[in-house]
């Protein structure tokens, strides 16, 4: 991986500008890795090359299930109201928490499952660390969704992620239906970075979780993605494991199901793409959503 045109950290993908600008197409490759260097077979590259998604059913057993949604309740339980990484909805109810895996260690161990941490290594061709974690919750009912964006373009623009090395697992602890705000996925979008309009606001982060307004595509260029790539609609039982590029330009619809909606959400991203400096914003993002240190916890198989 010395190919310098991917550890340069210029800014290649210009976004929060004053007027709108042409798609910019990606130079990085989706899979760093080979077959032979992971659990993946070269079929599942392939389609996640393509794709920029790629779905595993049983990531994690019906034990760990249980053993997950009771480390949620107990999170949600003793949630401090002050505590930032708890974000809630307007409504009052937890939408997100931020670093599960420092509130629960079985959430820790999951990071290094057989079905996890080898499958970040092979899709990034190196070792990985934690970028961001987080638990996503959309209840029954009240549970608000998730505009369209890429995730690469706040993390490149907020946080300073210079490459699209990066690749995150959202494994559904809850079943995922048509109608429940499961996730939409535009297939293929992930070769194309979309510049945003909109310089970002000093602490724009206290809001875009709640609900994210800069750092999304217009209508126009919107219309246009889901014109050339179509929407996909990632459905599928509890324990499955949804591996999304960076890039994927992605969304969800809100609950208004009695079925609730949850995930635990693991960025990884390669230990050869740091953060530098954010590329358009003046501070940089608190730690809990971005990891400025590339070994963040003591889980020694993740710190090599
Ligand atoms: O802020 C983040 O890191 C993530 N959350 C949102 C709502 N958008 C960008 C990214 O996915
Ligand atoms: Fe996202």
């Amino acid at each position: 991986m010395s190919d310098n045109r991917f550890t340069d950290t210029r800014d290649r993908y210009p976004t929060r500008l004053t007027e709108p600008s042409d798609p910019i197409p990606r130079e990085e490759p989706t899979v760093w890795g080979q077959e032979s260097a992971g659990p993946l077979f070269e079929t599942d590259l392939q389609s996640i090359e393509a794709n920029g998604y790629l779905v595993q059913r049983s990531a994690v057993d019906d034990n760990w299930l249980s053993t997950l949604r009771g480390e949620l309740n107990n999170i949600g339980a003793k949630a401090d109201p002050e505590d930032p990484r708890i974000i809630r909805e307007p409504g009052g109810s937890i939408r997100s928490v931020f670093q599960p895996h420092l509130f629960s260690d079985v959430i820790a161990e999951v990071v290094t499952l057989d079905t996890v941490l080898p499958v970040a290594r092979q899709l990034l061709g190196s070792d990985v660390y934690l970028h961001q974690a987080r638990i996503n919750l959309m209840p029954g009912f009240t549970g608000t969704g998730f505009y369209w964006h890429s995730d690469f373009e706040t993390w490149h623009a907020e946080d300073g992620m210079p490459a699209m090395r990066a690749v995150s697992c959202s494994i559904s602890l809850t079943d995922n239906f048509p109608y429940n705000g499961s996730l939409m996925v535009m297939p293929g979008s992930h070769k194309t970075f979309y510049p945003c309009v909109g310089a970002t606001p000093r602490n724009n982060h206290t809001s875009s979780l709640v609900k994210q307004e800069i750092g999304v595509p217009s209508q126009a260029t919107l219309t246009e993605a889901a014109a050339r790539y179509g929407i996909d609609q990632i459905t599928g039982p509890a324990g499955t494991a949804l591996w999304f590029d960076s890039n994927v330009m992605h969304g969800s619809g809100s609950n208004i199901t009695p079925f609730p909606r949850s995930n635990v959400f693991l960025v990884f991203n390669s230990v050869e793409n740091q953060l530098v400096a954010p590329y358009r914003a003046e501070t940089p993002r608190p730690e809990y959503l971005a990891a400025r240190d590339s070994q963040p916890f003591n889980i020694p198989s993740l710190v090599q």
